[in-house]
């Protein structure tokens, strides 16, 4: 091949090359020309059989030939990939965006984060317990007696191992004073299991919030007081409490407090079933066996308890007349808090 014939060798492959409209075409291209057994491999072979005085300006127009064809097989490629990308693929910028729905708390995680907050504004930390119980820290230490009916099968979700699902959230109380020497405020907020018949007020895994403080010279006067103002920031100034004697084995005396129906203020109605009030914890001085189960001596500390049901607190507050409701997770319900 002479030189000539490879300046047209060179225009045909570039031509070819221009004309490739696909991928396959350009690979056949470079194959034809520059593969093992291509056409500028025929050339460097034949190379030896040219006249000796033109063997150099064959060489250098066969290395022009294969950079010039390399180099527009290159840019080819880039402008085939490039053509993929036709309108219908581009970002159109003025297109409306997608919606997504905003998920929003869930109103017992609500209450949970608003009480905790009052709590800690009075110095309260948050302490924690397992779900999963021993019947000593659920029962045996909280001086609660071997045929108390609460205890019972009925009552209590027992598991296979003798442990249980913990009924309330009293034995994070015995956790912590087992680790922790008075003084002590704590609150625990947690999920509580009791076979209760699922109703309009009562659920068989419910939310509590436990309150303890513990020092020298606590009284009933703290309790009282510290209840109040939690009652006043949680539901608002005009929310009345009141204590009725009841009673718990861990506590020594004992009451049960209700908040006037925040839904009525207090006249009667379906949320607080006609009375006006509505039940909201169980509280009271610690018991001193509670206090001698954990190694604290009674002679020398007191301190007060206390347990809430958040979801009580969340029923009046937002007028939710079925506890149920918290739980069937219908989104229509949950995206009005
Ligand atoms: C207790 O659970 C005691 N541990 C509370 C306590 C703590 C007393 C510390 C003294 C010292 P009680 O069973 O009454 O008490 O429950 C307390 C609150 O939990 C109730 O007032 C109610 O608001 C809520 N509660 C109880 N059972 C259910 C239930 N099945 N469904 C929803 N809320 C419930």
């Amino acid at each position: 091949m002479n030189a000539e014939e490879l300046k047209q060798l060179k225009e045909q492959a570039l031509e070819e090359t221009a004309e490739a409209g696909s991928n396959e075409a350009l690979e056949a291209v470079r194959i034809r020309y520059l593969g093992r057994k291509g056409v500028l491999q025929e050339v460097m072979k034949g190379l030896k059989d040219q006249p000796p005085q033109d063997r150099p300006l064959i060489g250098q127009l066969a290395n022009e030939l294969k950079q010039e064809l390399q180099a527009a097989l290159t840019d080819k490629t880039a402008a085939l990939e490039g053509a993929t990308e036709g309108p219908e693929t581009l970002f159109d910028y003025t297109l409306p965006g997608d919606w997504h729905s905003m998920g929003t708390r869930h109103p017992l995680s609500k209450i949970t984060e608003r009480a905790v907050a009052i709590f800690r504004s009075l110095g309260f930390t948050v302490a924690e317990g397992p779900d999963v119980e021993t019947v000593y820290n659920n029962f045996d230490a909280l001086n609660t007696p071997p045929a108390h009916p609460s205890r019972d099968m009925q009552d209590t979700f027992y598991l296979d191992n003798g442990d249980l699902l913990r009924c309330h959230t009293s034995p994070v109380q015995v956790r912590y004073m087992q680790k922790h020497r008075p003084p002590v405020r704590i609150i625990a907020p947690g999920r509580c299991y009791r076979r209760d018949t699922p109703d309009a007020t009562h659920s068989a895994n419910f939310h509590q919030i436990e309150g303890l403080y513990v020092d020298e010279q606590v009284s009933m006067a703290d309790l009282k007081g510290t209840l109040s103002y939690f009652a006043g920031e949680m539901m608002g100034p005009g929310v009345k409490i009141r204590f009725r004697p009841h009673f718990f084995p861990f506590t020594e005396p004992s009451v049960e407090c209700d908040f006037s129906c925040h839904v009525c203020g207090g006249a009667g109605c379906r949320v607080c079933k006609q009375s006006g009030w509505i039940e909201i914890l169980g509280a009271g001085m610690v018991d001193p066996n509670v206090f001698r189960a954990v190694g604290y001596d009674p002679e020398r500390i007191t301190g007060y308890a206390f347990g809430m049901g958040i979801e009580r607190i969340a029923m009046i507050l937002y007028g939710i007349h079925d506890i149920r409701m918290l739980y069937e997770n219908d989104v229509r319900f949950l995206k009005q808090f």
